[in-house]
């Protein structure tokens, strides 16, 4: 008999009920590119049905996600880790120091900043608890425009030198003294124009994504998908520029074959992706 060690890859992030977004996507794309996936739970997200498919949204108690992290990090060797939803500024504090505790070779950060189903005087505290307790400590961030926007301090972002502007300031905010940083800035449909077009800024180069959109409408769980996927390959030893193409891909086919569903959006099939 021989024993085989996967390649593990550690993930953060909240439950979304439907399965077309957070940790079930994370961990159906860490499985679908060969990926043995180990999870923590942040929060538990359950759209309402009955009202809009709004967000129901119920943080997991901190000490919990403490005791989750303890028993991953103490089970497996893990030095890649995906940081999904986190939700609250409590959630972020304990997060954060979870991090800071021990080493990674890389953390990629999806900085999911808003949730419908929390309440608006509290995004504030949470996008500015994330900034300063967690962006610093990402090796890789991937903002889609809104979070651009956001975390670059930028009123609008038009265009694809926007979009460098944005990935170039974010990067300014991140710790480069232990290493390279990269930020992964994502137009999406929002950005007008017939490609969806993503940039990597590496502190020195850009380097430009692009692929024909699959429609104009929003697709669930792409920002998921695409940053669990370059975790993923970052896990098996790819370097970012080519772990950032693989995601692309692995989005831009999940999209192709997208999941409808009764609510108003699809969602995106990790199994179509080809390789
Ligand atoms: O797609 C962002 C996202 C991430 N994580 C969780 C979510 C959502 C969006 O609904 O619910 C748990």
């Amino acid at each position: 008999m021989t024993t085989q060690t996967p390649p593990l890859a550690f993930v953060i992030a909240g439950s979304e009920a439907t399965g077309g977004a957070g940790i079930q996507v994370d961990l159906k794309t860490f499985q679908e590119l060969g990926v043995y996936g180990v999870g923590t739970l942040t929060c538990i997200v359950s759209f309402d049905p009955k009202n809009g498919w709004g967000h129901r949204f119920v943080p997991v108690d901190p000490q919990v996600i403490a005791d989750q992290f303890e028993a991953a990090t103490a089970t497996h060797d893990l030095d890649v880790v995906k940081i999904g939803m986190l939700g609250t500024p409590a959630t972020i504090d304990v997060v954060g120091k979870a991090l800071a505790s021990r080493p990674w070779r890389h953390v990629v950060l999806d900085p999911v900043l808003i949730c419908k189903g929390q309440e608006p005087g509290a995004a504030l505290d949470t996008d500015n608890a994330l900034r300063e307790q967690v962006l610093p400590q990402a090796t890789v961030v991937t903002p889609n425009l809104f979070e651009a926007k956001t975390l670059a301090g930028m009123d609008t972002i038009e265009s694809v030198d926007d979009l460098v502007e944005a990935a170039k300031k974010i990067h300014a905010r991140l710790d480069t003294s232990a290493g390279p940083r990269y930020v992964v800035a994502k137009g999406g449909v929002e950005l007008a124009g017939p490609d969806a077009v993503d940039v990597l800024f590496d502190g020195e180069d850009v380097t430009v994504y692009s692929a024909p959109k699959v429609g104009e409408e929003r697709v669930s769980g792409a920002g998921c998908t695409f940053a669990a996927a370059i975790t993923a390959e970052l896990t098996k030893g790819a370097d970012v520029k080519a772990a950032v193409q693989t995601a692309k891909d692995m989005v831009t086919q999940g999209i192709q074959a997208r999941v409808t569903a009764n609510t108003p959006f699809a969602t995106v099939w990790q199994g179509a992706y080809a390789g």
